[in-house]
């Protein structure tokens, strides 16, 4: 996790946009091997550009930390206006953008998410116009199946639970288990309807002079 703090940390000292390049991303990571093969895991549409927002929150999450750690981290970096708070918008898009990066690198390429069940998910949990801070977000998640689910199909550590009953549902997990649960993950992300992905993009480019979405 410190690595990937470094790593976010020349992230925004080499780039001013959300819009990576290959040899920003080979500066980032300090000249990885397979450059190239691992910069189109992320630039899917070949664009030669990639989300920085999906490469951190998909390095977050499948990084070997604890689950708080890791909403810390993304929290950090969803934090855009950095009033240590959340909009709900600024959950859907952190919640978009983890489901994208997950398909990306379960490649799982032809899937998106399917930003309507991801609005309608949050609606049933937040009040429009509320914000969370970090603590709520932490006993939100530990709280709510989704997000558990979510992380033991992925494989990952789920949030920590007070309840000692709903611990280790993740090791259980078989190959045969494993392989539906990929499957459901990938019926999740119903085709998105661009236009509305891309008025998020825009949404959020207003927010911050310095973003500047591509595609
Ligand atoms: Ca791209």
């Amino acid at each position: 996790m410190s690595k990937l703090r470094e790593y976010h940390g020349s992230y925004k000292s080499v780039c001013d946009t959300f819009a990576i390049e290959q040899n920003e991303f080979d500066q980032i990571l300090g000249q990885p091997e397979k450059s190239e093969e691992l910069f189109n895991i992320w630039d899917t549409d070949k664009n030669g550009l990639i989300d920085a927002l999906e490469l951190f929150s998909g390095l977050i999450l499948f990084s070997e930390a604890k689950f708080e750690d890791k909403l810390r981290f993304l929290f950090d970096i969803f934090d855009f206006n950095e009033l240590n708070s959340l909009s709900i918008i600024d959950l859907e898009f952190m919640m978009i953008s983890c489901c994208n990066a997950t398909f990306k690198i379960l490649g799982l390429s032809e899937s998106e998410v399917n930003e309507e069940d991801i609005t309608e998910f949050l609606g049933k949990n937040f009040n429009d116009d509320s914000r969370v801070n970090i603590s709520q977000m932490l006993k939100w998640c530990a709280k709510t199946p989704e997000i558990r689910d979510y992380m033991i199909k992925i494989k990952k550590l789920p949030p920590e639970s007070k309840n000692p009953k709903s611990h280790g549902a993740g090791s259980l997990l078989i190959d045969s288990e494993r392989q539906g649960a990929l499957q459901e993950t990938k019926s999740l992300g119903a085709i998105i309807n661009s236009k509305k992905y891309q008025q998020k993009l825009d949404w959020l480019s207003g927010l911050s002079k310095k973003l500047q979405y591509l595609n």
